[in-house]
């Protein structure tokens, strides 16, 4: 079935959690399948803490049946799951806490593709997805049901709201797990659709398989040795790889706890740094841009001497890991954070499509500015194309997994497109075909668009391939999009989107515009109508107007001239 469910109201009512633990623990198969997904380990941690959020603490047994609650609820609407039916897709939107974690992993027990919605996207951008997804159903937690009930009623998508922790209260009943729940091909299975900002076109969906997902979480798992001892402070969107299996499957996995912000702040994130209560967080991973935050915070707050010297005692006392990824690592921040905590940031790199590829190493030298060698399972290469008449052909210039690399004679510091193969490679670019075979070479290497070099036993990465990328805070976001969306401003006939360098943001959205004869128009009065129809870290940070865009003889815009045009270095 494929969407157009009509309109379902209803309301989750849970059994009593303790007597359904006991019944599914007996029902669970004790030979986990392979690529089985995260639900399965949960019995086996029982009554350990999975998630403290700002509800209070969550036992991997209160997850797990929350979850088997939500999903009787899902297999009643979509019917059971078959192998020999495509999944469905369920479509979820949560405040960042337990809810989403029985969101997703219901919609796994329900055999359906999970897809996280980002609570913080304007309607038409949900719309998009919800449609694009061809969602069957809408889960949302309480909080957020007025918001999207209206929506999922227009798209006739069926929307179960579940009750928020906040709210939640449990009835007496039981229910029997059923058998084909978990006789489940696992490995091929679609598990998550998340959606990506590309070049051209809207963004598309990347449906990862719960090999995909279990080749991710097993590789991290193994590098930076994991344990359920760990306990990681959780303070990014959970509608990216990033916080979605870095930092919420990684530990769930291993029986570890996740605490969870609704958001971050600053001023939590340091609270939790120098809280002296046990157990204490000891993992710690974001986007450059957090720390460049809180070092500002830091500045402002904590610099007093005798605090100074408790801040580095705490950091250096209570963490094994602090990790840096999504976009580039500013040297600067690497260093001033090493001043302040005593930790030198592990750099690591990924993508959607790929979760991560290249780690610097847990033990042993991490390089400042290269983001390391390719983590287990990974094949890397740094190519360059070489168009033909028909298709094109690659010169390799470096080749490497983690046993090593070999870089081709006379290519030596060379750099070429980074390119990658391994479990974790994505199947598809949902319902995208073109999409999919553009983004593999003929031999079945994903292009990842970014531009790297192999030098002194690392990989670096220099930067994208395309101008039309812009890296804001961690976001991906399309330049080609966001003009899109403002070439239907009332106010705006032309207009060129650039990513201007920043030291907080990576980058920051830069709008370059022509407006229409009499017409004026303020940043503010831009970001307030881009609020509508852009998530906001896509509305530009920067207005500037023109009298004309300077295009060529071609009617092209040279980007990397404007660049240099209106933020010379
Ligand atoms: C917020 N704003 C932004 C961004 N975030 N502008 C540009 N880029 C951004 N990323 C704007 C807001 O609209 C607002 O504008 C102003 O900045 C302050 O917003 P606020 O919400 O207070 O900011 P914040 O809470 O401090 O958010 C900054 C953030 C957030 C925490 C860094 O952007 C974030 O969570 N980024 C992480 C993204 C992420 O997880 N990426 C992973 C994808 P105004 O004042 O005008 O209203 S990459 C990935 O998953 C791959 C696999 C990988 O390698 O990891
Ligand atoms: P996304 O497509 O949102 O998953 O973002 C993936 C992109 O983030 C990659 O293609 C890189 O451009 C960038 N990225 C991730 N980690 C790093 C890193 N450590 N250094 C530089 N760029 C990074």
């Amino acid at each position: 079935m494929t969407g157009g469910y009509r309109l379902i109201k209803s309301s989750v009512r849970l059994p009593c959690l303790r007597t359904l633990f006991c019944s599914l623990h007996t029902s669970v198969p004790s030979q986990p399948q392979p690529c089985a997904p995260v639900f399965y380990k949960a019995p086996a941690f029982s009554n350990r803490t999975a998630l403290v959020d700002q509800h209070g603490r969550h036992s991997y047994q209160d997850l797990y049946l929350r979850s088997f609650a939500l999903s009787t609820e899902i297999t009643r609407l979509l019917g059971n799951p078959r192998n020999d039916v495509p999944p469905e897709r369920v479509s979820f939107i949560c405040p960042n806490d337990a809810s989403y974690v029985v969101c997703q992993w219901a919609a796994w027990m329900s055999g359906a593709i999970a897809v996280p919605l980002y609570k913080n996207h304007p309607l038409v951008e949900l719309e998009y997805i919800l449609k694009d997804s061809r969602s069957a159903l809408v889960v949302s937690d309480a909080t957020y049901t007025d918001f999207i009930a209206p929506l999922a009623e227009k798209l006739e998508i069926a929307n179960i709201t579940v009750p928020s922790f906040a709210q939640h209260n449990t009835t007496e009943g039981m229910i029997h797990l059923e058998a084909q729940h978990f006789d489940l091909d696992w490995k091929e299975r679609g598990a998550m659709i998340v959606y990506t900002s590309g070049t051209t076109g809207r963004p598309k969906g990347v449906l990862s398989t719960h090999q995909n997902l279990n080749a991710m979480v097993t590789a991290l798992v193994d590098e930076w040795l994991w344990t359920k001892s760990d306990r990681i402070l959780h303070v990014l969107p959970l509608h990216h790889v990033h916080g979605i299996v870095n930092k919420l499957l990684c530990p769930l996995w291993v029986g570890a706890t996740c605490v969870m912000l609704p958001e971050f702040s600053p001023k939590e994130v340091w609270e939790h740094f120098l809280s002296t209560d046990s157990p204490s967080v000891n993992v710690f991973m974001a986007v450059p841009t957090i720390y460049s935050k809180l070092i500002d915070y830091y500045d402002s707050h904590l610099t007093r001497p005798g605090v100074k010297d408790f801040v580095k005692a705490m950091c250096q006392q209570k963490f094994r890991l602090m990790v840096s990824g999504s976009s580039a690592l500013p040297v600067p921040i690497l260093e001033r954070w090493k001043e302040i905590t005593g930790h030198i940031l592990l750099e690591r790199y990924g993508m959607t499509e790929i979760g991560m590829a290249l780690t610097n190493p847990l033990n042993g030298p991490r390089v400042p500015g290269s983001v390391g060698n390719p983590l287990p399972e990974v094949d890397v290469r740094i190519a360059n194309e070489i168009p033909q008449k028909e298709g094109s052909s690659f010169t390799i210039l470096a080749q490497g997994n983690a046993t090593g690399t070999e870089v081709s004679p006379g290519f030596e510091d060379r750099e070429g497109e980074l390119q990658v193969k391994g479990p974790a490679v994505f199947r598809e670019y949902w319902n995208k075909p073109q999409e999919t075979k553009e983004a593999f070479t003929p031999d079945c290497w994903f292009r990842t668009g970014d531009t790297a070099v192999y030098k002194d036993n690392s990989y670096w990465i220099l930067g994208r391939t395309s101008v039309d990328i812009i890296k804001s805070g961690g976001y991906k976001i399309s330049a080609l999009e966001v003009e899109r969306h403002l070439l239907a401003h009332p106010s705006i006939t032309d207009v060129a989107v650039i990513g201007a360098p920043d030291a907080t943001w990576g980058q920051r959205v830069s709008a370059i515009v022509k407006l229409r004869e009499g017409h004026k128009l303020t940043l503010k009065e831009l970001k307030d109508w881009g609020r509508a129809v852009m998530a906001s870290y896509c509305i530009p940070a920067e207005l500037i107007r023109v009298e004309e865009i300077p295009r060529n003889q071609m009617g092209k815009i040279n980007k990397k001239q404007l660049l240099a045009l209106f933020y010379p270095q």
